[in-house]
Parts: structure tokens; sequence; C-alpha cells
């Protein structure tokens, strides 16, 4: 397994991305910390710099695991699953253009808050339906350029719908794919799931990336969450991507990107 942090250029203070500011500059401070990967955050492609950041890797010796999408929701109110069918299609254009970023700089791509709400769509069926279709939309450009979606499970309290794994796991299930995965996340594991270890278990193959904070959603080892268990799962079930740090930039974010660099590397040598 990789370690990885996620990087961003500007997002809310209470936003759970760690290194902010220059990508480029993000990049080499992962590097030095000791990371293998970033995770980057960006409302959309267009405003990124593919060479820069291409470049910085290089120099630096780490890759991109995944991008985020969240802030296309955030930032500029994208969902796929809304009930206004302009925002709908927005949202699928902007969905493809971040499968070309991942084409251009490896990784997969993060389906999280961009799959929307059901209260903003029109009932579950029609909130199933619109995230189906969109999906339904993407995959064969994904399987071509050759990177991943992966589905979050986000808790009750962000997410009306899709918190669980089991949740999340029927719902891929229907496309039967190896270009939609399970993303889990360790702070919205902690809330919703009724066994975390059994139902990494049962997940199993079909986890395609991982999102770790604390129980606090600060730093690995600010809070009370049992890595070395998680770790111990996912090495059952043959996972080999990244745990990637997504978390509070506190105390500060250099001392978040190192605290949980230095706690997750004792884990996974303990697990
Ligand atoms: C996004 O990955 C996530 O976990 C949500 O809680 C949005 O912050
Ligand atoms: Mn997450």
């Amino acid at each position: 397994m990789k370690l990885a942090i996620t990087i961003v250029k500007e997002a809310a203070a209470q936003a759970p991305f760690v290194l902010r500011g220059g990508y480029a500059e993000a990049i080499r401070k992962a590097a030095q910390i000791g990371y293998d990967a970033v995770e980057l955050h960006v409302p959309d492609p267009i405003e990124v710099n593919v060479g820069e950041i291409r470049a910085a890797c290089e120099a630096s010796g780490v890759s991109v695991c995944s991008i985020g999408t969240g802030l296309a929701f955030v930032r500029d109110g994208m969902t796929l699953t809304s009930r206004d069918e302009s925002v709908r299609s927005r949202a699928l254009a902007r969905l493809q253009s971040f499968i070309c970023l991942a084409e251009s700089l490896g990784g997969a791509v993060i389906i999280g808050l961009i799959k929307g709400q059901v209260r903003d769509s029109v009932d579950r069926a029609t909130y199933e339906r619109h995230l189906a279709e969109a999906l339904g939309d993407c995959l064969p450009a994904a399987r071509q350029c050759g990177v991943t979606l992966v589905i979050e499970a986000i808790n009750r309290y962000e997410s009306d719908c899709m918190n669980t794994i089991e949740e999340c796991a029927r719902f891929i299930e229907r496309f039967d794919s190896e270009h939609l995965k399970l993303h889990i996340d360790t702070f919205h594991m902690n809330i919703e799931e009724d066994h975390i270890n059994g139902n990494i278990l049962a997940a199993g193959r079909r986890i395609g990336h991982v999102h770790v904070a604390d129980s606090n959603r600060g730093y690995p080892g600010s809070g009370h969450y049992d890595f070395v268990e998680t770790i111990v799962a996912l090495r059952q079930v043959g996972y080999h991507g990244a745990l990637s740090v997504e978390c509070l930039g506190l105390p500060t974010p250099e001392d978040a990107a190192r605290g949980a660099y230095r706690f997750l590397h004792r884990a996974m040598a303990a697990g």
C-alpha cells in the first residue's frame, strides 16, 4: 500500500484537505515528508496546469493516485443527480473532463459529493436512475482512457444516501465493471459501519480507493480509530492502492501531514 496526501489550491478552512497553495509546491512538500503519492482536489480541470503538475511529480518521484471532484459540487453546485437537467448535463461534462485529467496525470476519479443528494433530486428512484445514467455515459470513456471511477460512501451528516459500504456496493454491482469501484473513508466508516472490518472483507476486491482520517477527522493518530485493524483487513482483500490522508490540517497543515505520515508508516509496519 502507498501513502498519499490530499493537496488543493484553495478550499474552506474546515474542508478536510491537507497541503494547500500551489500544486507544484504541495507535491514537493509531500515528497519531502515521505509520501508516495498525492490526491489532487480541483473544482474544474480547466484550471489545472497539467505540464507543471507532471513535471513536479517526475522531479519529486511521487505519483497522482486520485483526483477529487467534490469541489465541483461545493464551489460550482455541480451534481449528477440534480432535478435540474441543465445542472446534470454540466456536471456530466465536468466529470468527463475529470476523466481526461486522470488520463493525463494518472489516478482514480472520485465520485463523492458530486453524486448529489436525494433531497436535490425528485425521489430515491429518480436519484438512482440519474446517477446510473451518468455513470453509464462515463464508463466507456473511463475504460478507453484506462481510468477507474470510485464511488465514495459518505456519512449521513454530509449525504442523505449512499452512506455505507453495502449501499454503495449494491449500486456499483449492476455495472459489473473493472472501471467502477468502491471508495471507503475511515472517518465515514467510523460513523456508519456496523462492523468495519467485516464490511471491508465483504467488499473485497471491489475496494478501489481509501481515505484516511481519524475519528475526529484530525490526522491519523490524533483520535481513536483503529488503523492497524483496517490495514490488516485491506491486506486480506488484496488492496494495493493508496491510503490517502484526507483530514483537517490541524494544528497546522504541515503538522497534520507529518503526523499522519509518521503514524501510518508505523501502523503499516505493525499491521
Ligand atoms: C470527500 O472525500 C469526503 O470524504 C466528504 O466528507 C467531503 O468532505
Ligand atoms: Mn473522503
